[in-house]
């Protein structure tokens, strides 16, 4: 891009941020249609802006030349927030420490088969972030948990995808819960008609909703390894607490069964999905980590859904089908993503937003103070 064009494209950015910012609080009159048409103008700069980024990074990596091996593994950078000790990193994001709190933020990192893109999907972690808040609000009645606040003690530079939370005595489980039969799952049932040690009919086919929900708790394996399906009693052995483990498939049970209805009728199946929890400082059982979003669970869309083969990622499909296409092997460095892509993904990451909370995306934008 011309030097005089990428000037009048930043222009015309400003100028745009600086419309909408001005029209934040609009008079009486102004019109329903008008104000969601803002909301999403305004999310529309959210991504030109998170894209200029993005091209930003990309110039870097190409002046870094071919030569700089490896560079564009590192493009999607790990979040930092000044200032903050960084208490644990995962694939896709970070936790920091506040003290008696700890922060936990979502980047807009994506992996697909393991691997983590360099390209990131602007607003991503965004929309988990939110997504995660709806459902701790609205899940209290079935169980306390971790969330302390999206504003308070949550820096400027990420808000919106970041939670104070409480910290906790974690439990050394996954606590999975499965409607459906895929993945693990069905590699299990395939192989010995159970999955974690439960007996299930014969004859399922893959994506098939199963009779009831089952609880199919699994531990974290060791860095870059997959989490082991566990039985309920070596569950018991693992945590050392018969009771305990007992509370935990309960209030699983419970906490996916309201989640799975809410999801179906407004058109996302949630196919499966992994809570984890932990102990307060009075010894309470809490719910804690992210719940209920499309990196800890399967959403797909019930649009087209059928038992019999394995169904699209509401979210994660079209980077997948994107990714196979190129012909990667699936081993790391996985390849930078075309803006299409990230486009399309995007609007899927804000389309399973407004479906599960029937919300414009913009709400989550203003609720959590996220700056333009
Ligand atoms: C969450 C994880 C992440 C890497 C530990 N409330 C809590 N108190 C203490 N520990 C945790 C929580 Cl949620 C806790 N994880 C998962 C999150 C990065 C790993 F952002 N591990």
């Amino acid at each position: 891009m011309e030097d005089s064009a990428a000037h009048d494209a930043a222009t015309r950015l400003a100028e745009a941020a600086a419309r909408l910012k001005a029209g934040a609080q609009p008079p009486p009159e102004v019109e329903l249609e008008t104000l969601e048409r803002m909301a999403h103008a305004r999310v529309e700069v959210r991504g030109a802006r998170a894209r200029l980024t993005e091209l930003e990074a990309d110039l870097r990596a190409l002046l870094a030349g071919p030569g700089a091996a490896g560079s564009s593994a590192s493009i999607a950078a790990v979040t930092t927030v000044a200032e903050l000790p960084l208490l644990a990193s995962g694939k896709v994001r970070e936790m920091y420490d506040l003290g008696d709190e700890i922060l936990m933020v979502a980047s807009d990192r994506v992996s697909t088969y393991d691997v983590v893109h360099p390209t990131p999907i602007p607003d991503k972690g965004t929309v988990l972030t939110g997504l995660s808040h709806f459902w701790f609000e609205r899940t209290v009645h079935i169980c306390p948990n971790h969330l302390v606040s999206a504003t308070e003690a949550v820096p400027e530079e990420v808000r919106g995808r970041a939670l104070a939370v409480r910290k906790l005595d974690m439990v050394p489980v996954e606590c999975v819960v499965r409607g459906y039969i895929t993945g693990s799952g069905w590699k299990d049932y395939q192989a010995t008609g159970a999955v974690c040690g439960i007996p299930l009919p014969d004859g399922l086919k893959e994506s098939e909703r199963l009779p009831s929900p089952i609880f199919t708790p699994a531990t974290k394996a060791e860095l870059g390894d997959h989490d082991e399906n566990v039985d309920f009693e070596r569950a018991v052995e693992i945590v050392g607490d018969r009771e305990l483990m007992e509370e935990l498939r309960r209030l699983s049970l419970a906490l996916y069964g309201f989640a799975l209805e809410h999801a179906l009728e407004r058109g996302i199946i949630l196919a499966d999905t992994k809570f984890e929890f932990g102990r307060d400082q009075d010894g309470r059982l809490v719910l804690a980590d992210e719940v209920l979003t499309p990196d800890s669970s399967r959403f797909w869309p019930s649009e087209g859904y059928e038992a019999g083969r394995s169904q699209p990622s509401f979210d994660k499909q079209i980077v997948r089908d994107w990714a196979s296409g190129t012909g990667w092997d699936r081993r790391p460095p996985a390849p930078p993503l075309p803006e299409d892509v990230v486009e399309r993904t995007r609007g899927r990451y804000l389309e399973a937003y407004e479906l599960i909370t029937g919300e414009p995306f913009d709400a989550w934008l203003s609720r959590s103070g996220t700056p333009e």
